[in-house]
């Protein structure tokens, strides 16, 4: 059975039951363990999750290996493009159920939700089919050596087992971001979601069914990371390679673990994002565009911006309009459309987010609004929630202005020159994305290729064509993701060389 029951935000009668799915089926745990996952608007307990154990992963594993020789891998590619634009569809029909699973999982807003995120996640099924149907043929190479003339055929061939280790923050975008080139390119999945949000991708599970993805060929195993299901999965030697997304340090324990059986790894990380606003920029576009970069999704996405250096000019005049902004934003129920701020994802990560607040008032800043927990009604008042903040006056070493926070929050500092910007921009051990706000084409571009993060984003935010190459410099991650640099993560390449000697 696909998670069932009818938790919801605020009106919870029963939370459902999420159990893992392997070999096309809702399955029993081998082991006898389960966690509760609640809803961060209101804390209530949505779903009673198995937690699978090792012997749940090997059962996984085992059947994704032996979905490998089956009729996934000897269909032809538009076959195999016309079952994924299926799944594109079922999810379609089926955004509302999607939607709410999400919101109950995260409490996030209906409105990004349902007309965006749920979509966006069906849309990678069409686009990465469409891309491994055409992407999979390569030129041949002649070749006249001192060995003798022959053609090179290059072709693609399926990796294998694809582990797929996912987040929290927007859990259905970034686990059908794996899932769907890995199956487009013939692969098998191991989807382990992250143990705060397991219901979209178990959810899947009946959608892959139902558009005739073959048993086996996509699984799901839910728990949590180290010593638990995430750990039993990367560490398993049936699999072939592991992409994740996450914090940096989960990162860097992926990749210790992955040594000694030299899985490929492909790695989306942690980010301190900057933005660069100059004082010709289109004022009113770049603070809104700012406000969204900041407070979107609580601050809970990998491109936030928590960094802003504004030219001295437009300094006070920005930051009374960005505090305008984070002031206008009312939590409440996530399913009310005229909610505009959704909770952080748990009261942990609360704690978290709170510590940074202290650490932030300990260093000298200047709270210009924020840094506490706001104020809500009714059931929503047991929630995750935190207020929007902007501080100013930090020094650039501090640890609030050095390391992620994963909330909605930013410091600000002035500066005077262009080169100085860019030196703020790239003192950062991350290097995932930045915005540059500026009416001179010239200076955009010119900063822009200075800055050392894996998307520059000129006089906007976000704004994502999932064809582009994704992914981060420095400690923000390894490889590329996106479109056709999908296809070199999950595929090997063979060369076919025939003598025509
Ligand atoms: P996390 O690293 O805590 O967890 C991510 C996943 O890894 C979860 O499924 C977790 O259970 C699993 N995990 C944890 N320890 C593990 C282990 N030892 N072995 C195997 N699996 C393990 O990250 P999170 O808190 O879910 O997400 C927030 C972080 O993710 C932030 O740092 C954010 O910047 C980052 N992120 C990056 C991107 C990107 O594209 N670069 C996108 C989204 C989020
Ligand atoms: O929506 C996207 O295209 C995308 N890659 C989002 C990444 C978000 C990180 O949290």
């Amino acid at each position: 059975m696909p998670p069932e029951g009818n938790a919801r935000a605020g009106t919870t009668t029963k939370p459902r039951r999420v159990r893992n799915f392997i070999d096309g089926a809702y399955v029993e745990s081998a082991g006898a363990k389960t966690f509760e996952s609640r809803c961060p608007a209101d804390n209530a307990v949505v779903a009673i999750v198995d937690e699978a154990s090792r012997a749940d992963v090997d059962r996984a594993v085992s059947s994704a290996r032996a979905a490998l020789g089956g009729p996934w891998s000897e269909i032809s590619l538009d076959e195999r493009a016309a079952i994924l634009h299926r799944v594109a569809d079922l999810i379609d029909e089926r955004a509302a159920e999607f939607a709410d699973a999400e919101i109950s999982d995260t409490g996030k807003l209906i409105g990004p939700t349902l007309k965006g995120e749920i979509p966006r996640g069906a849309m990678q099924f069409r686009v990465f089919a469409d891309i491994a149907k055409d992407g999979f043929a390569m030129s041949p190479i002649a070749s006249q050596t001192p060995m003798g003339k022959a053609i090179n055929y290059p072709e693609r061939a399926p990796k294998g087992v694809i582990a797929a280790i996912c987040p929290w923050n927007l859990p259905f975008v970034l686990s059908t971001w794996k899932i769907a080139p890995a199956l487009a390119c013939g692969n098998t999945l191991v989807v382990k979601p992250s143990e705060e949000t397991p219901m979209t991708a178990t959810l899947l599970g009946q959608v892959m069914n139902d558009a005739g993805v073959p048993a086996g060929v996509y699984n799901v195993v839910n728990g949590f990371g180290a010593g638990s299901t995430g750990e039993f999965l990367t560490a398993h030697p049936g699999v072939n390679a592991i992409t994740f997304t996450g914090e940096t340090r989960t990162g860097a324990a992926i990749t210790t673990g992955a040594a000694s059986d030299i899985k490929d790894i492909s790695l989306e990380l942690g980010g301190k994002n900057p933005g660069i606003i100059f004082a010709d920029c289109d004022f009113d576009k770049a603070v809104a565009g700012t406000a969204a970069s900041v407070f979107h999704n609580c601050g809970q996405v990998c491109l936030c911006t928590e960094r802003l250096y504004v030219e001295r000019p437009i300094f006070d005049k920005f930051v009374t309009a960005l505090k305008a902004k984070a002031e206008a934003l009312n939590p409440g129920d996530p399913r009310d459309p005229s909610t505009t701020l959704s909770p952080l994802i748990s009261l942990g990560h609360r704690e978290k987010v709170l510590s940074y607040f202290e650490a932030a008032r300990a260093d000298g800043a200047t709270v210009v609004t924020g840094g506490g927990i706001p104020k809500t009604d009714g059931p929503f008042s047991d929630g995750a929630w935190i207020e929007p903040t902007i501080w100013t006056g930090l020094s650039e070493d501090s640890r609030t202005v050095k390391e992620e926070v994963f909330g909605p929050v930013c410091h600000i500092q002035p500066f005077d020159t262009e080169d100085e910007a860019i030196a703020y921009a790239n003192d950062s051990d991350y290097g995932l994305a930045a915005t540059v706000w500026s009416g001179d084409g010239d200076r955009t571009r010119r900063v822009a290729s200075r800055i050392e993060t894996g998307v520059v984003w000129v006089n906007g935010w976000m704004i994502r064509e999932l064809r582009s190459p994704f992914g981060g410099f420095k400690k923000s991650g390894i490889g590329r993701e996106g479109g056709e640099f999908s296809l070199d993560f999950y595929t090997e390449i063979r060369n076919v060389c025939v003598s025509e000697g």
